[in-house]
């Protein structure tokens, strides 16, 4: 372990609302970077942990992250591609066609994707004919799109590459953030640019995991350096009004275990009958309330220990268990509930880039899925919950054998 002072910050106001009225509930304790898979000739040097702490503003409602790891540190070279979950890429193909179709994209637009990963949104608006532009700051994930023939800006989005693409390429009819709007330190600097180089007829689509998800399935472990902020409607809200933005319409969708897919303009409009819904399920759901976080928190710490004592009382019975998906996710939980090589003989993963090496912090070895079948455990772990139908559906024949998925969280179930 390692201590990182000044490559981290402390916030003290509210990302959204500015407030200081932040109030912390919930600490899983210094933990490593989430996709910081090492090679075997790292393993014995000194590794760094961050302080992995969470609080809720109780002025806008907004749950987020109190330690900022550096940007730099967490995103410019990358382990996660957007290709190597088969589930995400039919995903983005609905979503590209929705968008579309929807608002009447014509061929030749400017489509832009911040965050672009490896191209896999991109390339179903390619198919389109439009005008694509991908942005993304880590230079082995930027390569490898352009090598895929996805034109690519290497960098961090924010007010001032917006201007640079909006003086080379001009206004863009649609800008996409899926998985990235909670991840961005900048989150005002971020909003800035896209105001700045989105048309005025333009649609901006976000999409980000739903607090609301987390809290009522106790998906704890969404929570990671990566991960800023947790966002449910009512912040979202606050922070596009701030901007002179509107919310066009909010879908509650299934992917990474429940998240929001925003659709936004540039102009204000009033409230579309499904933010009003889902502002009432927020109301329901306690959100605005401290109690709320606490009491996850407390079931946090009893997931941990079921889970722990029924992997335990497996491995007593003699059992082999392996960890299913080499997930950004699966490294929390694994960290926070201690779940080492004393568990896990291995972890499969369909990533060429993590295969081979070891999960930060619990070193545990990431073998190809091939491993997987050729020798297969009694009991696969899910860290991978999130594509828990697909994966049960492609892995029929282990279950047909005799193996077991277990899948852990809200707690841990066999299948
Ligand atoms: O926001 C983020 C999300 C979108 O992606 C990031 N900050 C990082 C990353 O998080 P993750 O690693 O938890 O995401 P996934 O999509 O749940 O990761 C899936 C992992 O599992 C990949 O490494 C590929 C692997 N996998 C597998 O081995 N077999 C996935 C599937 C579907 C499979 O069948
Ligand atoms: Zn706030």
């Amino acid at each position: 372990m390692r201590e990182n002072r000044g490559q981290y910050t402390t916030i003290t106001v509210c990302s959204v609302c500015r407030c200081k009225t932040l109030h912390k509930f919930l600490s899983l304790g210094p933990t490593p970077l989430a996709n910081s898979f090492l090679r075997e000739d790292q393993l014995s040097a000194p590794e760094p942990y961050y302080p992995l702490d969470v609080c809720f503003c109780s002025a806008c409602g907004l749950v987020q992250l109190v330690h900022v790891v550096a940007p730099e540190i967490l995103f410019k070279d990358y382990a996660y591609l957007t290709s190597t979950s088969k589930p995400m890429e039919a995903h983005f193909a609905r979503l590209a066609e929705e968008v579309i179709w929807r608002f009447s994209v014509p061929p030749g637009s400017l489509v832009v994707d911040i965050g672009s990963n490896d191209g896999t949104l991109l390339r179903n608006f390619q198919k389109y004919n439009m005008n694509i532009l991908g942005i993304e700051p880590a230079d082995n994930v930027a390569e490898l799109a352009m090598s895929r023939g996805i034109e690519t800006v290497n960098d961090f989005f924010d007010e001032r590459l917006a201007r640079i693409v909006f003086a080379e390429r001009g206004q863009a009819k649609v800008i996409l953030a899926t998985n990235v709007f909670a991840h961005v330190a900048d989150l005002e600097g971020f909003v800035r640019g896209v105001t700045h180089l989105l048309a005025d007829d333009g649609i901006f689509i976000i999409e980000v995991p739903y607090l609301v998800d987390m809290l009522q399935k106790l998906e704890f472990d969404t929570i990671y350096h990566e991960h800023l902020r947790y966002f449910a409607v009512r912040p979202l809200v606050t922070l596009f009004n701030r901007f002179g933005m509107g919310i066009v319409e909010v879908q509650h969708i299934g992917v990474h275990g429940g998240s929001l897919r925003v659709y936004v303009h540039k102009s204000p409009c009033s409230l579309s009958s499904s933010e009003a819904k889902l502002l009432e399920l927020e109301e329901e759901a306690k959100l605005g309330s401290l109690e709320t976080y606490q009491k996850f928190a407390e079931e946090v710490w009893w997931v941990k220990e079921a889970l722990l004592s029924f992997l335990k009382s497996l491995k007593a019975q003699g059992a082999r268990i392996a960890g299913y998906g080499a997930t950004a996710k699966g490294n929390t939980l694994l960290n926070y509930c201690k779940v080492g090589t004393n568990i896990l003989d291995y972890i499969s993963d369909t990533t060429p880039f993590k295969q081979g090496r070891y999960t930060p912090g619990m070193h545990i070895p990431v073998l190809p899925e091939s491993h997987f079948h050729e020798s297969p455990p009694d009991y696969a772990l899910l860290l991978a919950w999130n594509y828990a139908g697909k994966i049960l559906q492609n892995e029929e024949g282990y279950r047909q054998s005799g193996g077991r998925f277990i899948v852990p969280l809200p707690k841990p179930k066999l299948v």
